[in-house]
């Protein structure tokens, strides 16, 4: 499947292009340009952002929304509305994954603190039915504690077709990590149906590793290979290859065996480590750069980063550099990491999430603010291989462009036709209204008096939203 979308990628790129009019701000991979567009924005905390099987991209809001979005013009219908407990600062719905065979078993399986349990906070893992127009009829298949920090919740499809889920310690100092009687500070490993694996380390368990502080990461690379990254106290960050049954040492290990420790006993470090086999991670940082969710990139339209994890890294409290996508390029076996590289610091914003178009090789970036804990603007972001960007093969509808964007004085309108004559409004990030009407194409909006500012337009049609950044200059 991957390599016959590969090809269909091959021949969209060697086809003629039909690049897009309006200039767009542009970056440099290489010799790989990447055209830079906002797709959604005014979404409260994008969590989760993943490609569906159904070519659409679905995307989690931390606030209980699930909101799937079509990636060529960037409108979204939000699909579910769940009564989440997001009232700390990191709970809420997280980890979303889709059935692999989604269309015969359309599924959806999300991670979310639950509100008005009789026992108080608790994680769940659900599963969900997609009708074609919403999500319901909810399973819930497991249980986990939770709290106001740490509650893991990435959830990650294996080729197998068994299903693992990121659980956090819940700030308890790494207590859960090691008891091997809580499913927290672990990774579980669920079959689809919600049942514990035969081959799972031990078959009565839902544990595949153990000692985990709060994993929010997760990708397979080749060969089966599956990674993990994880946040670290203040110190040591990790990116981890995860081993089925393997103790990664969390709270008396802290990054390398080495001896070096914020909150672990750094005297103990080296023998608990001899002690229970714990692997040395591939990386680390420090100060935590607040390492989060993963994919393996291994698109011919970005040759600079085939073969490599992409990494969206929020940017810790004393991290020296703030959000950003992190590049890190893997030998061929996947086994050993050969090199890093950091893109899109200047935007200065937390990077939640990172998904890849299978067919442009484009990726998309979940943006969450300049500041813990999301507070917007919020945005996700496409960055286009130029080589595929307005190929007939791949949708090229882009449904709205605003241009010049940034703007002094005027600005146009492109709409197309499905939005022609539909509502839309003009807002500032105090929800204040600058201009709205009825969408038309080649319309002129004036902006020389509004002040230099990043505005949100929202239109709306049936249910569906479409939403574009405007900045005045
Ligand atoms: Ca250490």
């Amino acid at each position: 499947m991957k390599n016959q979308l590969h090809a269909l990628a091959l021949i969209a790129m060697s086809a003629t292009c039909a690049l897009t009019a309006f200039a767009q701000p542009t970056w440099n991979v290489g010799e790989t340009i990447l055209n830079e567009y906002d797709l959604v924005s005014g979404v409260n905390i994008p969590w989760e952002l993943t490609w569906g099987p159904d070519d659409m991209l679905w995307c989690t809001t931390r606030e209980g929304d699930v909101l799937r979005i079509d990636p060529a013009s960037g409108v979204y219908e939000t699909v579910l509305s769940l009564n989440v407990n997001d009232s700390g600062v990191e709970p809420g719905l997280l980890g979303m994954a889709l059935h692999p065979n989604f269309e015969s078993e359309p599924l959806v399986y999300l991670a979310y603190t639950a509100q008005n349990f009789a026992n108080g906070n608790h994680e769940r893992l659900s599963v969900f039915y997609w009708d074609g127009t919403s999500l319901g009829n909810e399973q819930i298949l497991h249980i986990v504690g939770a709290a106001g920090i740490h509650n893991g919740s990435r959830l990650l499809v294996l080729p197998d077709n068994t299903l693992l889920m990121s659980t956090g310690d819940m700030g308890d100092g790494g207590v859960s990590s090691q008891n091997d009687n809580s499913d927290n500070g672990k990774i579980l490993r669920f079959n689809l149906d919600g049942s514990v694996p035969a081959d799972n380390p031990d078959p009565s368990s839902y544990v595949y590793t153990k000692g985990h502080r709060n994993s929010q990461g997760l990708c397979v690379g080749p060969n089966g290979v599956i990674y993990s990254s994880e946040h670290g106290q203040y110190n040591s960050d990790e990116f981890n290859i995860l081993e089925a049954g393997r103790n990664y040492g969390w709270p008396n290990v802290e990054g390398a065996c080495d001896g070096i420790c914020d909150w672990c006993n750094a005297g103990a470090e080296e023998s608990f480590c001899e002690t229970n086999n714990v692997p040395e991670p591939l990386k680390t940082w420090s100060p935590c750069a607040a390492v989060n969710d993963l994919i393996y990139y291994d698109h011919p339209a970005i040759p600079e980063w085939q073969g490599s994890v992409l990494m969206a890294v929020l940017g810790g409290f004393s991290s020296p550099v703030g959000g950003r996508l992190e590049v890190l390029h893997m030998s061929e076996d996947g086994l050993t990491l050969e090199g890093s590289e950091m893109f899109f610091t200047e935007f200065n914003q937390r990077m939640r999430d990172v998904a890849v178009n299978p067919y442009t090789g484009a990726i998309y970036l979940a943006l969450n603010g300049p500041s813990y804990t999301g507070n917007g603007p919020n945005l996700i972001k496409e960055f286009r291989p130029a080589a595929t960007d307005g190929v007939t093969e791949w949708k090229d509808e882009r449904g709205l462009d605003i241009y010049p964007n940034p703007a002094v004085d005027q600005v146009q309108f492109r709409v197309s036709e499905a939005w022609v004559g539909q509502a839309y409004q003009v807002m500032d990030l105090q929800g204040r209204v600058w201009a709205q009407g009825q969408l038309q194409s080649g319309q002129t909006m004036d902006v020389s008096s509004w002040p230099a500012a990043t505005y949100l337009l929202h239109a709306q049609s049936n249910g569906a939203h479409m939403t574009r950044v405007l900045n005045v200059q």
